[in-house]
């Protein structure tokens, strides 16, 4: 049996993954989702890819996504929230992500804000959120998950080398992706059905500060216009990151790219 097929058997009666569309190669299983997504596919369906052509990040930066080893997901959800509560969208993926890959690898993995995911410093996975709305509503979200599964540290490009790493390199050995995939989804049902209840402020949050590997440190904050540096104190109830500076001043920022300062 194929991993999409054991994956499929894995998921059938579920939430997230009940409908799974595989593709040998495609430019970005995200762009595929929103198609998928305007025509009415279903809560819960994902698109998947053994390669892509033109995977994604943010701000239009490219995701490397070689064939044959790797999981390259996009969920497609429709949550009946307000746009202003999409936010936290990314931040639960994050945590479901994070989980996930400890749960079917033993893999300790943490998040550093607002949703790379991290296994000794290196990253490790991405998510890429995008959101299509109605009036105030959201009409539907694509969660893209990109997660080094089996890819080697011979076989990375040499601009991620120092970067970037794999399950297969952080714990020696090969990995079922089927298996991989499906400890993300299903962490992601367990995370997104307790949004739906109860919203992100309370436990959803605790969590992801539990799992956050910039909390406490000292870091840089770079959006498009400006750099700030401070201490991380977390994130606050909207998902924002809270800073304080040396003069105890504390600042939110809702986007851009945190590093570490060591
Ligand atoms: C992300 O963006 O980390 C989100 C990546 C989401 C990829 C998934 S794959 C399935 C779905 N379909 C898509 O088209 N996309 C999603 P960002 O935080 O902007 O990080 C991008 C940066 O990560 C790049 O500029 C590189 O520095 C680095 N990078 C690229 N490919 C990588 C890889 N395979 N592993 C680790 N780092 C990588």
């Amino acid at each position: 049996m194929d991993w999409i097929e054991e994956l499929r058997q894995e998921r059938k009666n579920k939430r997230i993954g009940r409908e799974i569309l595989f593709f040998s190669e495609i430019d970005s299983t995200n762009s595929k989702a929103r198609e998928e997504a305007l025509r009415g596919a279903k809560e819960g369906t994902i698109i998947i890819a053994d390669a892509q052509t033109r995977g994604r990040g943010r701000l239009g930066r490219p995701w490397e996504s070689p064939p044959g080893m790797n999981l390259y997901a996009s969920m497609i959800l429709r949550p009946a929230i307000p746009l202003a509560d999409a936010a936290a969208m990314p931040l639960l993926t994050g945590i479901a992500v994070a989980k996930g890959l400890g749960r079917s690898t033993g893999a300790a993995a943490g998040i550093k804000w607002p949703n790379d995911i991290l296994v000794g410093g290196k990253k490790i996975a991405g998510i890429l959120a995008e959101a299509e709305a109605a009036g105030e509503r959201v009409r539907f979200i694509i969660m893209g998950v990109g997660v080094n599964v089996n890819v080697g540290a011979d076989e990375m490009p040499s601009s991620l080398k120092e970067t970037a790493t794999s399950l297969r390199i952080v714990t020696g050995r090969e990995l079922s992706r089927a298996r991989v995939a499906a400890a993300v989804f299903e962490e992601m049902e367990e995370v997104y059905a307790l949004f739906e209840e109860k919203g992100f402020a309370g436990r959803l949050r605790n969590e992801w500060n539990r799992l956050s590997v910039v909390n406490g440190k000292w870091a840089t904050l770079s959006t498009l216009k400006e750099s700030w540096a401070g201490k991380v104190l977390g994130i606050d109830e909207d998902g924002a990151l809270l800073f304080q500076d040396e003069q105890g001043r504390t600042r939110r920022f809702i986007a851009g790219d945190v590093s570490l300062r060591y």
